[in-house]
C-alpha cells in the first residue's frame, strides 16, 4: 500500500514509534511517505520505499503564529495527488488529525477518498488536548478519523472519559525489535561510564515537567548512599538546567552524567542496570520498554499505561507518583544482590519480547485494511 505518515520528527516517543513503524512497513513492501517539518531523527537512509516530504512554513510578518496546519494539510494533498497515496496515518492528534481531516475534505473535491487512521499517544489527550482551547477540535478530529488507535488500554479509557468520542478506539501497543538490540553491540564497555564496582542507573526523556526530573535525582541520591553507582541522564528539555543545579546542591555532580540527546540509546542502555521513570503520567512508557529490551530493570510510577509494560515485582517495581523513598528502596533491593539483579534483568527482556514488532505490525496492517475498506461507506 502507499501510506503517508504524519508525525513529529523529534526525539519524542510518538515520533519514534511512527518512524520505526514506517521503516518496518517499508521493509514489508509498503511505500511509505513521511510528511513532517524535518527528517525524523530515527529515520536513516531514504530508499525506494521510504520518502520524506518536508512541510515548509514560510515566515510572513503579518502572522503572529505561523500556520503549520495549513502548510501540513496542503502538503498532504499535494503528496497524495503526486504519489497516489491510498492511506493517511497520523500520529499525535494535535494538530495532525485536524490537518488530516482538512486534507481529506480538499481531496474529496477531486473525487479522491483518503482514509485516515489517527494514533493517540498520550499528551495529545492527557495534557494538551484536554485544554479547553483545543478540546473541541481534538474531539472533532478523533470522531472524524476513519480508525482511531491508542497505544495502551489506559489511554483508551482516559480518552473515553475526557472526550465525547463516538468512534471505536482500538488498542495497539507500542513495539520493540529485541533482536535488533541483542545483535547490535558486543562492545558493551561499562568502564567508559562507571568504575568496575559501580552500578549504572539511567533515565531517558525530554526533560519536561511531566517526567518529574527532580524525583529522578532524589531517587538516585538515595541509591548512591547505599550502592556505589552512577546516574546517566539522556535527553534535552526545560528541566535539565534545574536538574544539573540540583546535583550540584546535593554534592553528587561527579556521579551524574548528562549526555544530551542521543541516537545511540541502545549503546547506553546495554550497560545499564536500572532505568528510572517516575513520571506524573505516561500513556505507555516507550523509554521503559526500550530499557527492558536491553535487559534493564525498571523502577517507575504506577501511572497511566506503565503497569501494562513494567510488571510489579517481575521486571521492576511500581510506586505511587512522588513516592521517591519507596522507589529508591526498591532500586536498592534489586541492585543489592547480583543474582536478584540478573533475574529482574532477564524478566525485563522476556516481557519486552511480548511487545515484539513482528506481533504488533500485523495489527496495524489489519487496521489499514479496515480503513481502506471504509472508502466504500465514505465517512465525510
Ligand atoms: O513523553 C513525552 O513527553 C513524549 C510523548 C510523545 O508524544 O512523543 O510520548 C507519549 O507517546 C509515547 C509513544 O507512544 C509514549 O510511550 C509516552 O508514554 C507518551 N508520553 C506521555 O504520555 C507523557
Amino acid at each position: 500500500m502507499k501510506i503517508a505518515i504524519v508525525c513529529y520528527p523529534t526525539f519524542g516517543g510518538s515520533g519514534v514509534v511512527a518512524t520505526e513503524l514506517g521503516i518496518a512497513l517499508a521493509q514489508r513492501g509498503h511505500e511509505i511517505h513521511f510528511v513532517t517539518y524535518q527528517q525524523p531523527v530515527r529515520l536513516g537512509l531514504i530508499n525506494k520505499n521510504i520518502h520524506f516530504h518536508e512541510v515548509f512554513v514560510p515566515e510572513y510578518p503579518l502572522f503572529r503564529y505561523q500556520p503549520y496546519e495549513l502548510a501540513l494539510s496542503s502538503k498532504i494533498v499535494d503528496t497524495v495527488r503526486q504519489y497516489g497515496i491510498e492511506l493517511l496515518h497520523v500520529h499525535y492528534a494535535i494538530p495532525h488529525a485536524y490537518a488530516g481531516y482538512m486534507a481529506k475534505k480538499m481531496l474529496k473535491e477531486d473525487g479522491i477518498y483518503l482514509p485516515m487512521i489517527t494514533t493517540l499517544h498520550g499528551t495529545d489527550i492527557t495534557l494538551v488536548g484536554n485544554h479547553p482551547f483545543y478540546k473541541t477540535a481534538v474531539t472533532f478530529s478523533i470522531n472524524k478519523s476513519d480508525v482511531v488507535t491508542s497505544v495502551s488500554k489506559s489511554l483508551k479509557d482516559q480518552t473515553l472519559e475526557i472526550f465525547d468520542v463516538d468512534n471505536d478506539i482500538q488498542v495497539i501497543p507500542n513495539f520493540i525489535e529485541t533482536t535488533k538490540y541483542s545483535q547490535k553491540f558486543t562492545d558493551c564497555q561499562r568502564t567508559m561510564m562507571a568504575d568496575e564496582d559501580e552500578k549504572i542507573i539511567t533515565h531517558i526523556s525530554n526533560f519536561r515537567k511531566v517526567k518529574r526530573i527532580p524525583d529522578v535525582i532524589n531517587i538516585f541520591y538515595k541509591i548512591q548512599k547505599e550502592i556505589p553507582s552512577k546516574l546517566i541522564m539522556v535527553g534535552e528539555g526545560p528541566e535539565k538546567e534545574f536538574a544539573e543545579a540540583q546535583c550540584e546542591e546535593l554534592g553528587i555532580a561527579e556521579k551524574v552524567l548528562f549526555l544530551g540527546n542521543s541516537n545511540e540509546i541502545d549503546r547506553i542502555l546495554c550497560f545499564s542496570d536500572v532505568f528510572l521513570l517516575p513520571s506524573e503520567t505516561e500513556s505507555f512508557g516507550l523509554a521503559a520498554l526500550e530499557a527492558m529490551a536491553n535487559k534493564v530493570a525498571v523502577i517507575s510510577s504506577n501511572t497511566g499505561g506503565i503497569p501494562e509494560v513494567n510488571i510489579h515485582g517481575v521486571t521492576g517495581f511500581l510506586s505511587d507518583v512522588g513516592n521517591v523513598d519507596e522507589m529508591a528502596a526498591n532500586a536498592i533491593h534489586i541492585l543489592q544482590q547480583e543474582d536478584r539483579l540478573e533475574e529482574f534483568k532477564q524478566n525485563a527482556l522476556n516481557v519486552a519480547k511480548t511487545f515484539e514488532l513482528e506481533a504488533v505490525l500485523p495489527l496495524y496492517e489489519k487496521v489499514y485494511e479496515q480503513a481502506y475498506a471504509s472508502r466504500f461507506k465514505n465517512s465525510y
